[in-house]
């Protein structure tokens, strides 16, 4: 582990510095031979997918493609350590929940399933029949199947997924929370209303012909590394690449390619982005509208002259609907309001809009940077504005570009893992499956908090992920987590989840996608949608960790047997995986032939009917959506209830050492962070006004109206270059300060990158700072006893 210290990293993303961190993690898991040979089967044609994220593959594996932080996913999913039972006997949960994540996480990989035992207060073995027996008397007595809930996060193969919301639905619930309910939902939320498809349009091939690329609110360097390498050829081919980002990320200013040996000998690196604008937080809104009102304006201008047109109205006017309403609505807008809501001035809006003026193809990628605010479904759907406007959408080299976090995240939506499934859906699965399912819509992520903390929910199972350290406002969704008459985590480590657990508690661990998967019907493989609608296999190779793991497959096949019986043979079918797809496949119309398509090299590509300019909206045409600029967000209303303070804007993110809520280190090299992860990111005159000096510890207060203290002590003065008024920390640590119900509207995403805080000032931490969620040490284990 590094040193603690803060300063400029001056290299570029990617380079040395990337090789280095992989063979420190590969020798830090003491898997250093056999790491590198497993880095070799990653996104192969007869590989295993990557567990890093959901960005796609160039055919998918043709040649191995270098990825820090792929390596170090799969680094931490092939370590050498193990959590056995006697490991765990070791501790009292109450001095495990004392730990850190990095300690939790540490432990290495589950080996046994296990149950916990309240008068030990420790996790002990059980036999895999017994626990699913006791799940399966918890939710037979439950008088309804509302009462518990089902969380899936994004790892979880379509197989699996596919088989888990079949059993659950014939159990009889649509509690679905899922990690895209903290992720991109307002995505497909916003892109479903604007052009019919809640999913991206583009593929890979469009990265090589679009002439422009706008990124909103992402960053690649660190969070989707392969990224890197296609925006660098699109840079080296003089495609204008424009960053909107409040915080100056060196992911998006300059690469050095591992892979290139003229960058690696020489000390090079490509330029990323041409242009860089650095709104306020959660500016973006203000920020798109004025783009598309500058190009309205030189458009009219261009009329009145004579000139060429600046939009496409023979686009708008075949294929969309709502144009008069957005132009009128944005000819009213004031170039005041933009400019203070965005925090960029009106000459830098005109210089982004020049980018868009001459761009022919154009897209347009978002991420977390847009999603966790309260007006992000507004925001998202502005930006299909921008890109209908130029008839950017259904042309080659154009397109919408979210950017999906989790690897198999988008599938996991495609089989069904959907808390609001449509009518169409449910009347297929009833005819198919031969069951009836609930047709009552049930609980988000946030709903199922609230509903286990006042008691409709009892049941709490999770489909991997790490639900207590991923949701909002930690200390009422601890006591949720805590009042559940019975909690169970599919994983493959230890997490917080497992120590924030219910009366009763299970912990059943799971193959990793790196692990060869051996069923009655012989090696099995998986498959995954990446972030662009490619399906894929996915197969792995490794020993598994330990010879008493179950695939997920067979532990919802398990699980379904011992709660519905035999009657769907589920365990007949988690016997050959090839049996689920052809279920798959009589269930969901684009999955036709699903078992010989999918065994063509590279997989397939699932139909998208945006790009293919047929609009899946009420109207049959693409939708303009008209959105106001709010000046009565919950940051405007913390600066009136509280004149005396200086309201700050707090966006949450990612360091370049974690994936969500699993830590590999605590150094974010690309920001200058070393060694420590209790920082928060200010502009140097804002700390100057504040009366502190760089290196100060201060508190976090979130500014709320209901009347709850939210606080997270302790984090340090980092100055960085980002707006006034501004500050970003890391997540999970910061996640007691979001309130439980600020979402975004229309899709109950967790406003996790727009929190009103305060800050005042603090100590250093007595002994090494914590990095559980901020709670002190007797809020991390009480009332964990029966
Ligand atoms: N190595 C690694 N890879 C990952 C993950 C990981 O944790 N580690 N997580 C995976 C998951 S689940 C996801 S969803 C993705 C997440 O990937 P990203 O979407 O990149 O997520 P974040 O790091 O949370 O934040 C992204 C950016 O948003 C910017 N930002 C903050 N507020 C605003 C704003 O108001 N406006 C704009 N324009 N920008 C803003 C921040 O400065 C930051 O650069 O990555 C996936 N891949
Ligand atoms: N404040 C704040 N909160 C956020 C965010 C933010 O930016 N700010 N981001 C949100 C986002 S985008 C997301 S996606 C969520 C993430 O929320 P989750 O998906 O719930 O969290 P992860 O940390 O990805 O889950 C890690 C755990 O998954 C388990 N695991 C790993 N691989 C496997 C596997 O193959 N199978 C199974 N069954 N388990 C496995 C391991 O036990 C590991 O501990 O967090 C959200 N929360
Ligand atoms: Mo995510």
């Amino acid at each position: 582990m590094s040193d603690q210290k803060i300063d400029v990293y001056p290299y570029p993303a990617g380079g040395w510095g990337a090789l280095r961190s992989v063979a420190h993690q590969l020798k830090e898991q003491g898997i250093a031979a056999k790491g590198a040979r497993t880095l070799l089967h990653a996104n192969q044609p007869d590989g295993f997918d990557c567990p890093g994220c959901a960005w796609p593959d160039r055919n998918h594996g043709s040649s191995f493609e270098f990825c820090e932080n792929g390596a170090k996913a799969v680094a931490a999913e092939a370590t050498a350590r193990r959590c056995t039972p006697e490991v765990l006997s070791q501790y009292t949960v109450r001095e495990l929940a004392a730990q850190s994540d990095y300690f939790l996480e540490g432990l290495g990989r589950l080996t046994h399933p296990m149950v916990y035992d309240a008068v030990s207060d420790r996790y002990q073995a059980i036999e895999w029949d017994d626990a699913f027996e006791l799940i399966a008397q918890h939710l037979k007595a439950l008088p309804d199947p509302n009462q518990a809930v089902f969380y899936t996060s994004g790892r979880t193969s379509n197989e699996a997924a596919f088989l888990y919301q079949w059993f659950v639905r014939e159990y009889g619930t649509n509690n679905f929370p899922d990690c895209s309910n903290m992720c991109h939902e307002p995505s497909g939320v916003g892109l479903k209303g604007s052009i019919g498809v809640g999913k991206g349009t583009v593929t890979l091939d469009d990265f090589t012909l679009a002439d422009t690329i706008f990124i909103f609110g992402q960053n690649p360097g660190t969070n989707h590394p392969r990224m890197l390498a296609e925006l660098r050829a699109a840079s080296k081919r003089g495609a204008r690449i424009v960053s909107i980002n409040p915080l100056r990320e060196r992911g998006l200013e300059r690469f050095a390619d591992p892979q290139s040996p003229i960058e690696m000998s020489t000390g090079g690196a490509t330029r990323i982005s041409s242009h860089y604008f650095q709104p306020r937080i959660g500016g973006d809104l203000a920020v798109v509208k004025g783009l598309i009102k500058q190009l309205l304006a030189w458009d009219d201008d261009a009329r009145l002259h004579g000139a060429p047109p600046v939009l496409d109205h023979a686009f708008i006017a075949e294929h969309t609907t709502g144009f008069d309403q957005l132009s009128s609505d944005l000819r009213d807008e004031s170039w005041a309001v933009i400019e203070q809501e965005s925090g960029l001035s009106c000459a830098q809006l005109q210089e982004a809009a020049e980018v868009l003026r001459r761009a022919k193809k154009l897209i347009v990628c978002w991420g977390m940077g847009i999603t966790q605010h309260p007006h992000a479904v507004g925001t998202i759907q502005m930006l299909s504005n921008l890109l209908l406007v130029g008839g950017h959408i259904g042309k080659p080299g154009a397109g919408a570009c979210p950017v999906r976090g989790h690897s198999n995240v988008q599938g996991d939506r495609t089989m069904g893992i959907y808390e609001k499934p449509s009518a169409a859906f449910l009347d297929r699965m009833e005819q198919v499956l031969g069951f009836t399912p609930p047709r009552e819509h049930g609980f988000d992520t946030v709903e199922s908090i609230a509903a286990m903390a006042d008691g409709r929910v009892k049941v709490f199972f999770g489909m991997g992920g790490n639900f207590a350290a991923a949701t909002p406002d930690t200390p009422r969704t601890w006591a949720a987590l805590r009042r559940c008459d019975l909690t169970v985590q599919v994983s493959t480590k230890l997490n917080r989840s497992h120590v924030v657990h219910g009366r009763a508690a299970l912990i059943l661990p799971c193959l990793g996608r790196t692990e060869a998967d051996n069923q009655a019907g012989g090696p099995q493989s998986v498959t995954v949608e990446d972030s662009m609608s490619m399906v894929h296999l996915s197969r792995g190779t490794n020993e598994p960790a330990s010879e008493h793991l179950l695939s997920e497959p067979a532990i919802v096949a398990r699980l379904a047997e011992a709660t519905l019986g035999p009657k769907q043979r589920w365990r007949w079918m988690a016997e050959d995986y090839d049996r689920i797809r052809e279920r798959i496949e009589a269930t969901l119309d684009d999955f036709a032939g699903f078992n010989q398509r999918v065994r063509t090299p590279g997989g397939f590509r699932l139909r998208n009917t945006a790009s293919e300019r047929v609009w899946a909206t009420a109207s049959g045409k693409a939708q303009f959506h008209v959105h106001p600029i709010s000046q009565d967000t919950v940051v405007h209303r913390a600066r009136l209830q509280t004149p005396m303070a200086t309201v700050f804007t707090l966006a949450t993110m990612r360091s370049h050492d974690q994936y969500n809520t699993t830590l590999y280190g605590l150094d974010d090299r690309y920001r200058g962070v070393w060694g420590q992860r209790r920082v928060v990111f200010i502009h140097a005159d804002d700390i100057q006004a504040l009366g502190l000096k760089v290196g100060d510890w201060v508190d976090l207060h979130t500014i709320s109206d209901d009347g709850i203290d939210r606080s997270a002590p302790q984090f340090k003065l980092v100055a960085y270059d980002i707006p006034r008024g501004c500050l970003a920390a890391y997540y999970p640590e910061t996640n007691p300060l979001v309130p439980l119900h600020s979402v975004a509207e229309g899709a109950g995403t967790p406003t996790s990158k727009y929190i009103p805080v305060r800050l005042t000032a603090s100590q250093a931490p007595l002994d090494a700072p914590a990095d559980h969620c901020g709670l002190p040490e007797n809020a991390a284990s009480e009332g964990t006893a029966a």
